[in-house]
């Protein structure tokens, strides 16, 4: 399999994080990653249209020359096809919740900071849109309280002791924001504790790069 992404952006980093954590958990996917240089424009080339019509990262292409092109699809196919010690894992309700709390930081918190981002300090060169931001800005409220009270039972990562897809999600999305040099987190101790501690991961310290 190969796995085409781009350093930094939120996507393709939540899918190289995913990897990274099973490969710590000790499978051994054997997928080759390849940047597609965006800033080149890499991503709107007929090479890149042919694996996805789309034009975004990250794209996974399967042993049979099939391609995959939506970051959650890619992290759940990989946890079909590598069951043993997948990442989404325990009861129904277990994984309900997990299934949750990755919808909430994806919708509710990472498309609103990459918007907030590009609406701000956009690294692509878009204009700046103030009105957009601060719209995006307080819609990230709530579900930033959500976050943080999840995280008030002294959990070390959102769903526990457990890593989790949203783990993964959230911390893609603050890498964004790192490299742009803004915090959205407010007054969020226990957000600034888990990004902390995520960051200590080996996965994260294996993938970040800012
Ligand atoms: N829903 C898609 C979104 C993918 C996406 O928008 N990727 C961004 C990078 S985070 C991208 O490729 N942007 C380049 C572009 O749209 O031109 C997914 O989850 O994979």
């Amino acid at each position: 399999m190969k796995l085409y992404k781009v350093a930094l952006a939120p996507n393709p980093t939540k899918v190289m994080l995913y990897i990274a954590e099973r490969e710590e958990l000790g499978t051994q996917m054997d997928i080759e990653q390849i940047t597609v240089n965006t800033v080149k424009g890499r991503h709107r080339e007929p090479e890149h249209l042919a694996r996805n019509p789309f034009g975004t990262l990250p794209v996974l292409e399967l042993d049979d020359g099939s391609y995959l092109v939506e970051s959650l699809a890619v992290i759940q196919y990989l946890e079909d096809k590598f069951p043993e010690d997948a990442i989404l894992a325990g009861t129904p309700e277990d994984r309900g919740r997990a299934r949750d709390v990755e919808r909430i930081v994806d919708v509710r918190v990472a498309g609103p900071m990459g918007g907030y981002g590009h609406a701000t300090k956009s690294p692509l060169g878009l204009p700046p849109d103030p009105e957009r931001a601060a719209q995006l800005k307080t819609s990230m409220q709530i579900p930033l309280d959500y976050l943080e009270n999840l995280l008030s039972d002294d959990r070390p990562l959102l769903l526990g002791d457990r890593v989790s897809i949203a783990d993964c999600t959230l911390q893609a999305s603050l890498q964004f924001m790192r490299f742009i040099e803004v915090d959205l987190f407010g007054d969020r101790p226990l957000l600034r504790q888990w990004d902390e501690r995520y960051r200590d991961r080996p996965a994260a310290k294996a993938v970040l790069k800012w």
